[in-house]
């Protein structure tokens, strides 16, 4: 879609700018992965970070959710670590885990020695990706990046982690320290994300996946700053910011304060309640990914419900958080169908 007149009357850009599109539209985050037959078969021969690293494969692995599904909005195929790939930090990303830093990041001098991200220098690949989907697609393509804190937390704890321990310890401790790692990440998670509206990005998202631990308190004090920075730093680009985290409740306000255009909220807190929250801006969200393995009518039930609390106006119909592996291609399939049907009809 290389037009910027095409995007007009686009139904994910005017949802993503607080309006009423044609219909409500819909994407799932990792739409692009190991639900999809197609994506198996090509994990198969290339490693994912293998596939992140080829723009012709990631563009192809973008690509294949809108053959399939019909969503409205195509996300890059990356991972939010590869931002700390270009930043020099030696990881892989393991089958059925996920990232593993080898040298996880513990004292002063582990964070000075950063580098400082230049995407066209150190991930190159990232925005020849973007522009070869944006070639290829026919709806928006969606960039976007871990935010620090989510980054820290694999930086610090090594890999996945259930109560990010380590990565509270630093924060509380030093926080002078803290503040320095969260400076070095927003300023090089801002690069990348620039570097892809540049390439032709429509929309970005800011996946700040693990705030949701994070008391309030805790979240304006040693979060927000370094987020709303990205937010802020973007403004100019006019592109829509989408600002999501899991187990948020308490915190969609700030998140929203933070510089988010919309709103991306977990299935715990119904649509109508997050509404009021986030000050006018948009939402995305927010069916629980298991409840994609009831029996169709049960599902179809839910889709309604989020249609109906979404209230029409402003919502991009998303998960709550991403596509579980197991998931039935053909039941997103039937949900995008679904969605589009339903809310062309009002
Ligand atoms: O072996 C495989 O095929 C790897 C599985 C996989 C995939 C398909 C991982 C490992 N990452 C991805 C792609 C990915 N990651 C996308 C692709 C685009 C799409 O949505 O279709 C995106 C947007 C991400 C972003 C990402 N990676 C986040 C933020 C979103 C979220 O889920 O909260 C996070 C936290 C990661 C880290 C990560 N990478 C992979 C896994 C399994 C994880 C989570 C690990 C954990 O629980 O901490």
């Amino acid at each position: 879609m290389p037009e910027m007149s095409a995007y007009a009357d686009d139904p994910f850009l005017t949802a993503c700018h607080g309006g009423k599109g044609r219909w409500t539209p819909v994407w799932f985050m990792r739409q692009a992965g190991r639900s999809l037959p197609e994506y198996r078969a090509l994990r198969e021969r290339h490693t994912m970070l293998d596939l992140c690293r080829t723009p012709e494969l990631a563009a192809e692995v973008s690509l294949q959710p809108l053959r399939r599904l019909g969503v409205d909005a195509a996300i890059l195929f990356s991972d939010i670590v590869v931002t700390l790939l270009g930043l020099g930090i030696s990881l892989d990303i393991e089958p059925g885990l996920g990232p593993v830093i080898h040298e996880p990041l513990r004292s002063k001098e582990d964070i000075a020695g950063l580098g400082t991200l230049v995407p066209e220098r150190d991930i190159p690949f990232v925005a020849e990706s973007v522009r070869i989907l944006v070639r290829e697609a026919h709806v928006p393509v969606i960039g976007f990046a871990g935010a620090p804190f989510t980054l820290a937390s694999y930086l610090i704890e090594g890999g996945p982690s259930r109560h990010h321990a380590r990565t509270k310890n630093l924060m509380h401790t030093e926080p002078e320290l803290w503040r320095e790692l969260m400076e070095r990440l927003a300023s090089a998670v801002l690069a990348s994300l620039r570097s892809q509206v540049e390439a032709g990005a429509a929309a970005v998202q800011l996946f700040d996946s693990w705030a949701g631990t994070l008391s309030p308190r805790d979240y304006e004090r040693y979060a927000l700053p370094a987020s709303q920075a990205i937010l802020e730093g973007l403004r100019d680009l006019g592109a829509p910011r989408i600002h999501f985290g899991v187990g948020t409740g308490e915190l969609l306000a700030l998140m929203a304060d933070a510089g988010a255009d919309v709103v991306g909220v977990d299935w715990r807190v119904p649509l109508d309640a997050a509404r009021a929250r986030v000050g006018g801006r948009a939402l995305q969200g927010n069916l629980d990914p298991a409840a994609l393995f009831a029996p169709a009518d049960v599902v179809m039930r839910e889709v309604d419900d989020v249609l109906k609390r979404g209230g029409g106006k402003g919502h991009i119909f998303n998960l709550g958080h991403g596509v579980l592996p197991d998931t039935d291609p053909e039941v997103l399939r039937r949900i995008v169908d679904h969605v589009h049907s339903r809310t062309e009809e009002t």
